[in-house]
């Protein structure tokens, strides 16, 4: 139970300045509630409102919301429009062609920007030179890239003729990436020589060359590859193309193509409680709309921002708050091509006085980890530099520590900065449940109240509301239209993932939540899945498991989470061998190697941290492995549930024990 449930009276209340309320785009809670009324009286009148101010439509939608088919929801369906058209040419028009859209900073400290009307005209080349290469409205493009400004005008230049792109973040292995191909079925990957992260080359198109040469991803006609490093790669002709030598070929001038609001615009990977990660597919209208508006409410974005979302182009925080939502708002945004931590854990700090950087945007782990170091060094305190340009933080990602909060909001925002804590998914496309910057008085750890038009509450198994103070499963009543489409190919999976019956067509997201006694707040417990939740990535514990178990020398594997206080959770997995079990140095050397394993099948994201070996798994007498008696090990706690059903009570003591 959380701390806001138990002493609701010991909460500490932060409240946005005056001055913060006065000049933001939401001011006060008035005009939140103003809003959730205007969503409640009228629910579809509220959103066709919203995509009518805030869109540009090729044609107009005559209605907002198509329930016909549910789960399988359409929004503003009859309406045409394009993505990239609303991100670009709108500003351009409007006559702010000059103006920076992307400040982009590479690993080692160099910076280049790029204007509106600079990115329509390298969007528009690389459109063309897609098209050249047949890639047609609907085709998938797979992009396993680095963070660049390249990066978003592949992601755009998709937009732009209507392919559907599925980024897929860099740090994944070649295996991975090869699942994602063949399940997306795409015609053209486009990636780089190779990525700089932390002073290091580390490669993609070889990774790119691995996966393709697995096998199952015969619909590949093309490798489009941006040069990065200038590093040495292989180049199989004629399906591999540099990227700056297409673009050069073609002309800027590519009218967009014109798309059904409901058209897919990206699918993106995550994982869920079963082996096989799921393609999330967004729409076109409903998503942008959302990425946008919630800039402008959440973020309170304006034109004379320097906004700095952390995330990587690979992961969904990336789609909305680098590549479409800030262009959607006309907005000038930063780009960082490296981690916090080189060349030294300074970095974000620095960059932000640097460049004078207004609003922040970043995960809890990031923050942690930043916390320690500059404990352990005070030469990387935020005390060093000067951080007065910033106006609002935010975090995202997991659930964010009251004292990591306290330390953010004390040290970078210098006591002065509202803290959103968003609440989001893959799978809702944009923000739901967050603090607005100029209304909403903040408590640490708690993500508030949710965004007006967002019917989140907390129920039990069965949909019912549990009572304020009262833990339950959260679940978002009214679909919305930056709202996940479906899975990618499976949609029985969709409708089990996220409509189980027995909620009564209620949007499960896979947390638990508790709303505070006395204000509502909801306080987000975790996972109710068995989903892991390390450094903001999603990690399915079936995922890990099914790495494990496909290295020769596992017969099975049962993966849990455990607290880390840098990480959120760390990744505990419980091994049984083919053979005797190994004690001592030759424990270290398997566990060693199965942690290799699991790098090259999944990625180094998804390398436990902690390797036990036992005889056995803790099993019922009906053989179901108790996964909570697991937690309780991988905690190094002892285990105080209910053993009765034990088949083997002797193995806790055997995998109580560290090596
Ligand atoms: C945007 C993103 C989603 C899961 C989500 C939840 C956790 C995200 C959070 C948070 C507590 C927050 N999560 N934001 N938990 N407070 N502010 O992270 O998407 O990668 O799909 O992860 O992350 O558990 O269900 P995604």
């Amino acid at each position: 139970m959380s701390d806001t449930a138990t002493h609701p009276h010991e909460r500490k209340v932060y409240y946005p300045s005056q001055q913060a309320v006065q000049s933001a785009r939401i001011s006060g809670m008035d005009a939140y509630r103003a809003l959730c009324a205007e969503a409640e009286g009228d629910y579809t009148g509220f959103w066709a409102r919203m995509a009518r101010e805030n869109l540009q439509w090729q044609q107009p939608f005559t209605h907002a919301l198509d329930d016909s088919q549910a789960p399988f929801y359409k929004w503003f369906d009859d309406g045409w429009l394009n993505v990239s058209f609303n991100c670009l040419d709108v500003h351009v028009q409007a006559g702010k062609g000059d103006k920076t859209a992307i400040v982009f900073e590479t690993d080692d400290g160099a910076v280049t920007r790029v204007s509106y009307a600079e990115l329509l005209d390298r969007v528009g080349r690389f459109a063309n030179a897609l098209k050249s290469l047949g890639v047609n409205k609907g085709d998938r493009v797979v992009i396993y890239m680095p963070m660049s400004i390249e990066g978003v005008v592949a992601m755009q230049a998709c937009a732009r003729i209507g392919a559907t792109h599925s980024v897929v973040f860099g740090g994944f292995s070649a295996q991975s990436l090869r699942d994602r191909i063949e399940d997306a079925g795409a015609v053209l990957v486009i990636t780089a020589d190779e990525q700089r992260r932390g002073g290091k080359s580390l490669p993609l198109k070889a990774i790119v060359d691995e996966a393709l040469a697995l096998g199952g991803c015969d619909t590949i006609r093309h490798v489009v590859v941006y040069q990065r490093t200038g590093g040495n790669v292989a180049f199989t002709a004629p399906r591999d193309l540099w990227m700056h030598e297409l673009s050069a070929a073609h002309s800027p001038d590519c009218p967009p193509v014109w798309v059904e609001a409901e058209h897919p615009l990206f699918l993106l990977y995550t994982s869920g409680s079963t082996g096989k990660p799921k393609g999330v597919q967004h729409s076109s209208a409903g998503y942008l709309l959302w990425a946008k508006l919630t800039m402008l409410w959440t973020f309170d974005i304006r034109p004379d921002d320097l906004f700095w979302c952390t995330a990587d182009i690979g992961w969904v925080t990336g789609h909305s708050y680098i590549a479409y939502g800030p262009l959607a708002c006309g907005a000038t945004e930063i780009m960082f091509e490296g981690v916090p931590t080189f060349p030294d854990a300074g970095r974000f700090w620095k960059m932000i006085e640097q460049h004078k950087v207004t609003i922040f945007y970043t995960a809890p782990t990031a923050i942690r980890s930043l916390i320690k170091a500059a404990e352990t060094n005070p030469a990387v305190h935020p005390r060093n530099y000067k951080l007065d340009s910033l106006r609002i933080l935010g975090t995202v990602g997991e659930p964010i520590n009251p004292a990591a909060w306290e330390w953010y909001y004390e040290h970078i925002g210098g006591g002065r900065c509202p803290i959103v804590d968003t609440w989001w998914q893959t799978e809702t496309g944009g923000h739901m449940i967050t603090p607005l910057p100029g209304a909403t008085p903040m408590v640490p750890g708690s993500c508030t109240l949710p965004l007006p038009g967002i019917t989140a509450e907390v129920v039990d198994e069965t949909g019912h509301d549990v009572p304020w103070g009262t833990g339950g499963i959260l679940v978002i009543k009214k679909p919305w239209p930056a709202m996940i489409r479906n899975i990618w190919g499976d949609p029985e999976r969709f409708k089990k993932s996220y409509y189980p019956e027995e909620l009564g067509g209620y949007y499960l997201a896979g947390d638990g939540a508790i709303r505070d006694a006395n204000d509502g707040y909801f306080t987000i417990t975790g996972r109710i899945d068995d989903v892991l939740n390390v450094s903001g990535h999603r990690m399915g514990t079936m995922e890990i498991e099914s790495a494990l178990v496909s290295h020769p020398l596992v017969a099975e594997a049962a993966v849990v989470g455990r607290p880390d206080d840098i990480t959120g959770e760390a990744i505990c997995a419980f091994v049984v061998l083919k053979r005797p079990r190994p004690e001592g140095e030759e424990a270290l050397k398997i566990a060693a190697e199965l942690r290799n394993h699991v790098g090259v099948e999944i990625g180094p994201i998804a390398k436990p941290k902690d390797i036990r070996f036992g005889d056995n798994l803790p099993k019922t007498r009906s053989g179901k492995i108790m996964r909570r008696l697991l937690r309780s090990l991988a905690k190094g706690e002892a285990v105080t549930q209910d053993t009765s059903t034990l088949e083997n009570p002797a193995i806790l003591d055997q995998l109580g024990k560290t090596h």
